[in-house]
């Protein structure tokens, strides 16, 4: 028996793949952890419950770091390795889905799309205020009829004098009633996708709060309404061109979630092995029990999968092979996996795994989400079918 660790240790690293992380990765995801185990845990189930996102931690996480992390630091960034990147939304995500969609969406999805399509001016401009927190960004691709099918949005940018005037209906925004900024993806005059910065406080611009879900209720998620909202010509994204754009900017994002889902299972699995340990049925710890055990070992060998899953995505990612066909395998199995791992543990909590004063049911109800958005997990299943037998099912 390996005694010298802690029970949390055995499970959270029981493969030893903490040695293949540099020291600057191990005290990042540190650092992400102490201050999610100090200021979110105590409060996810209360803030989940109520259907709030805590902004007074805004200044806090960008303070961690965790907007933009990995970007230049002329534009707010830490130029931090992609593996620290993925730590960072798998400790984010330890503590509830939300929070990770929060940092996620700012980073992945509006900072990127602003740095990889954007003018020097408008990085300049946006990118260091969106690090420190200062102007909170959305991504505005999928609309009412057009979600697994972006190609077929009905947002246009019509060309007017100085600009363009955008007309259209976004839906599932994901920070869209905090959002200073969203990255409007709309089609232009000749039918061409581009990415648009428009601000929220333009005449014309709406955003409504959705009130009705039940799953990732801590994430605030909105309705973007339009109604010819004016966009100056130097707020269009020059090098935006296609769909192609705005699935770059989900890759980065996707890449986030497939970290993220192992801090889901680590929470899940750490609750319910702790609990097993001290709950008492006929006598004896739960955990004493053979098909409680068989339970915890299928909810790790889930979990070591999508560890070695994220981890080697990293390392394609920082040796500049990986393709989004990678991505997407690792979105959609990580996704499904924790939210098998997090169904398991609670029906180990029996009848206080319905409850939010335990971590496993708040998990699982948000992972249904993270099983969605993204890309569903029929749409990446397509992705790497299409990948690997070249023919097209979609
Ligand atoms: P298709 O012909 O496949 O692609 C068009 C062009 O785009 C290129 N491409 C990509 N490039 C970078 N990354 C990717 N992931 C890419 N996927 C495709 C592709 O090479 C092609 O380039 P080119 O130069 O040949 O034109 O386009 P399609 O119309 O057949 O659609 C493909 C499909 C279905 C895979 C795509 O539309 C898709 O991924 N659909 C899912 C939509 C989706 O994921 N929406 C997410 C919205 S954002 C969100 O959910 C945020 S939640 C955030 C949070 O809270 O954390
Ligand atoms: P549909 O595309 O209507 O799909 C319905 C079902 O049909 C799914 O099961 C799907 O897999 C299946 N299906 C579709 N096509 C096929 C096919 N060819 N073969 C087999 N099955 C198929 N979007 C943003 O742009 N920005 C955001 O910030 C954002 N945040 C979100 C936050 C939340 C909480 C949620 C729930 C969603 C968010 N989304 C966001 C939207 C999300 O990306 C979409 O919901 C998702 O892409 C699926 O689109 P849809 O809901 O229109 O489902």
């Amino acid at each position: 028996m390996d005694n010298n660790r802690t029970l949390g240790q055995r499970l959270d690293d029981f493969y030893g793949l903490e040695q293949q992380l540099s020291s600057e990765e191990t005290q990042i995801r540190d650092a992400v952890r102490r201050f999610v185990d100090a200021e979110v845990r105590p409060h996810a189930g209360e803030w989940w419950q109520a259907g709030t996102f805590p902004t007074d931690l805004i200044p806090k996480l960008a303070e961690l770091g965790v907007f933009g992390p990995t970007l230049p630091e002329q534009y707010g960034g830490l130029e931090l390795s992609p593996i620290a990147y993925g730590l960072m939304m798998q400790e984010l995500e330890r503590g509830d889905s939300g929070l990770r969609s929060f940092a996620s969406v700012q980073s992945g999805l509006a900072m990127y799309a602003i740095y990889r399509y954007g003018s020097e001016e408008q990085k300049t401009r946006y990118l260091p205020e969106m690090a420190r927190g200062h102007i909170i960004g959305c991504f505005g691709l999928t609309e009412p009829d057009a979600g697994s099918d972006p190609a077929a949005m009905r947002s246009v940018a019509k060309s007017v004098p100085g600009g363009v005037k955008i007309t259209g209906v976004k839906r599932w925004i994901t920070n869209g009633n905090l959002a200073k900024i969203a990255i409007v993806w709309a089609k232009d005059d000749t039918g061409t996708i581009r990415g648009y910065i428009v601000r929220t406080d333009a005449m014309g611009f709406a955003a409504k709060h959705i009130t009705t879900k039940a799953s990732m209720r801590m994430s605030v998620t909105s309705e973007l309404y339009l109604d010819e909202v004016f966009v100056p010509e130097d707020h269009i994204l020059p090098l935006s061109r296609g769909l192609g754009s705005p699935l770059g900017c989900l890759t980065q994002a996707r890449y986030g979630i497939a970290w993220g889902t192992v801090g889901a299972a680590l929470d899940c699995l750490n609750e319910a092995a702790l609990y097993a340990k001290s709950r008492i049925a006929f006598g004896k710890p739960i955990a004493a029990t053979q098909l409680i055990q068989e339970r915890l070992v299928d909810m790790l060998s889930l979990t070591v999968d999508m560890q070695l899953k994220a981890l080697q995505l990293g390392r394609l990612y920082e040796t500049g092979v990986m393709r989004y066909p990678h991505v997407s395998l690792a979105k959609r199995d990580n996704a499904r996996a924790a939210l098998v791992v997090a169904r398991m543990a609670r029906e180990i909590l029996g009848g206080n795994g319905i409850s939010v004063d335990y971590g496993p049911i708040r998990h699982m109800a948000n992972l249904e989400t993270v099983d969605t958005y993204e890309g569903t997990y029929e749409v990446h299943t397509l992705i790497v079918g299409r990948d690997l037998v070249e023919e097209n099912a979609f």
